[in-house]
């Protein structure tokens, strides 16, 4: 522990368990900490001990939004005429930085999101290959010379940013995903307002004073807190008053429909990475063991809580007795419990009471639908709590995992995604049955199937109508350089990561340049070349 965190971060009196210590928030912008306009704050809790208060954090109000918005206007002009090597240089210095201090961050967010040590360690990861990724790309911001049909002209083409994005992610992901989206923003030349998740507002604190401490000048990434229903309406409202050229959205496919109508009646670029119903087919040709390792895991790793976690199990008929017989009796014994005092647990509480209650809707929804349910029990407490539950249960919001079947296409519980510990089991007839259900959800960001046939290996991933497909893999898993994102209700076909991102943080400027000295028209001056009058006998080629 050291720096990051203690480096001025002020701890506030608190009276949380073990002394762990409480710590004053505040937005950034332009470089400044600040508080909201009107006072007002909100605290952060571990939702694995609910009496351990994170942190206070500013409730930004519309003047704090839009404080931030100026901001991240004024810096744009000199942030976007920086050398892109040297913006790349600054992203970088953060991945170094994330490297020196993944430590703490990782137990931070651990702490502030509950999931498991070691899903924290693999994310802080994720936005540290991020940096490095585009570390370089700075290097490699291309644009192309391209001949014109006139003599004595050039054409080229150049990258240019887009100026302000609103940056809203969810706070399942909270240090990767704000990655995946400013990383590759900030490179292009962009300045960014990032609202951070109201989940995880600690963590992101911490990021975005890691980020300025990389060298990054001040207005480029402006920081607010608050509530989605507050600073971040804010901040969406802010694009009907002309105030923002881009928003990037990850969380639900609702608020992403609404962002996306906002968007599109101001001409405003948007990024939707939205829910997804993951499919994961199981052939008879599969190895087994392997398929319910993948299917277990896309179910209940992060509890649940990814928006490429396993929705619709789907299980040929053949197998179907054999595998839910290995997969229950892995679900039966699942360790779950707060991964910062106990090893070894597959996934801990959810991230927020709010995810909770969410997620308890859900499972009344599958109830309601007429799925059978064959394992979970609603919230763990202490007098209801699965053989593997470590820990004092009342302390945080834990969920049992939950499985579900008989359920078929017509019931709502096929189609609507359970944001939580809960996988719904549906039969398949054959192949052309299980693809068919595979692509029957209204969404299509993530989907797997096990087969060791690669002719059906070939039809599922040419057949699916998905953003990402696992073959021989669980649904999870994306790495910070390939495509991210969906199809369907799961998106607007923007992509993050890996060079595919910088389509949605850029613009194309075709620029030509005459140089004759006078003006030759396009199409119209163009010399034209007569096709030579001689006889060819092609006879021979008979
Ligand atoms: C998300 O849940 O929003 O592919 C992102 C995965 C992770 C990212 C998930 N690398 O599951």
């Amino acid at each position: 522990m050291a720096h990051v965190l203690s480096t001025g971060f002020e701890v506030m009196e608190s009276n949380n368990p073990n002394g762990s210590p409480k710590i004053k928030g505040y937005n950034i912008i332009n470089g400044n900490l600040s508080l909201a306009t009107d006072g007002s704050t909100f605290i952060s809790t571990n939702p694995a001990i609910l009496a351990d208060e994170i942190g206070e954090f500013p409730l930004s109000t519309k003047e704090d939004v839009h404080a931030a918005l100026n901001a991240a206007k004024e810096a744009f002009p000199k942030w976007a005429s920086t050398p892109a090597p040297t913006r790349g240089q600054i992203i970088g210095n953060m991945g170094r930085l994330l490297m020196d201090h993944k430590e703490e961050l990782v137990r931070l967010q651990a702490r502030e999101i509950g999931k498991t040590l070691k899903e924290c360690g693999g994310e802080v990861q994720e936005a540290i290959d991020t940096c490095l990724f585009f570390q370089s790309e700075g290097r490699r911001l291309y644009g192309q010379t391209v001949n014109s049909e006139l003599p004595d002209k050039e054409l080229f083409t150049y990258r240019r940013p887009l100026g302000v994005c609103g940056i809203i992610n969810a706070c399942n992901f909270p240090s990767a995903v704000p990655f995946w989206k400013m990383i590759p923003a900030i490179m292009c030349g962009n300045t960014c307002v990032w609202k951070s998740p109201q989940d995880s507002p600690l963590l992101s604190f911490a990021l975005a004073r890691l980020m300025h401490e990389a060298g990054l000048p001040n207005g480029v990434i402006n920081l607010i807190h608050g509530k989605g229903s507050g600073a971040g309406q804010h901040l969406v409202d802010a694009v009907d008053l002309g105030m923002v050229d881009k928003i990037s959205f990850t969380g639900s496919t609702a608020v992403g429909k609404m962002i996306g109508e906002v968007c599109g009646r101001n001409l405003v670029s948007a990024s939707l990475e939205l829910g997804g119903k993951n499919p994961l087919v199981i052939m008879p040709s599969a190895n087994l063991e392997n398929a319910v390792e993948g299917a277990y895991w896309a179910g209940f790793g992060t509890a649940g809580q990814r928006c490429t976690s396993l929705g619709n199990l789907i299980i040929h008929e053949d197998i179907y007795d054999e595998f839910l017989e290995l997969f229950m009796a892995k679900v039966k014994s699942t360790t779950i419990g707060n991964s910062m005092h106990y090893d070894g647990v597959l996934y801990g509480s959810m991230l927020s009471e709010k995810y909770a209650t969410d997620f308890l809707k859900g499972i009344e929804m599958c109830e309601a639908s007429g799925a059978t349910k064959i394992w979970g029990n609603g919230r763990i407490t202490k007098d209801n709590q699965p053989e593997n539950f470590l820990g004092d249960a009342s302390e945080g919001v834990f969920m049992w995992p939950h499985v579900f079947v008989d359920v078929t296409e017509d019931m709502e519980c096929f189609h609507e995604e359970i944001f939580g510990p809960a996988v719904t089991i549906v039969k398949a007839r054959d192949f052309e049955h299980g693809l068919h259900l595979a692509n029957a959800s209204p969404y299509g960001l993530s989907s797997a199937i096990y087969t060791n046939d690669r002719l059906e290996a070939y039809r599922y991933k040419t057949g699916i109508k998905a953003g990402m497909t696992g073959i021989n893999n669980s649904t999870t898993g994306a790495e910070a350089h390939l495509p991210f994102g969906g199809v369907k209700g799961s998106g607007n076909g923007t992509r993050e990561s890996g060079i595919w991102v910088i389509e949605a943080y850029s613009y194309w400027h075709a620029v030509n340049d005459e140089l004759s000295g006078k003006l030759q028209l396009a199409q119209m001056d163009v010399d034209e070349i007569e096709i030579n009058e001689i006889e060819v006998d092609y006879g021979f080629l008979a």
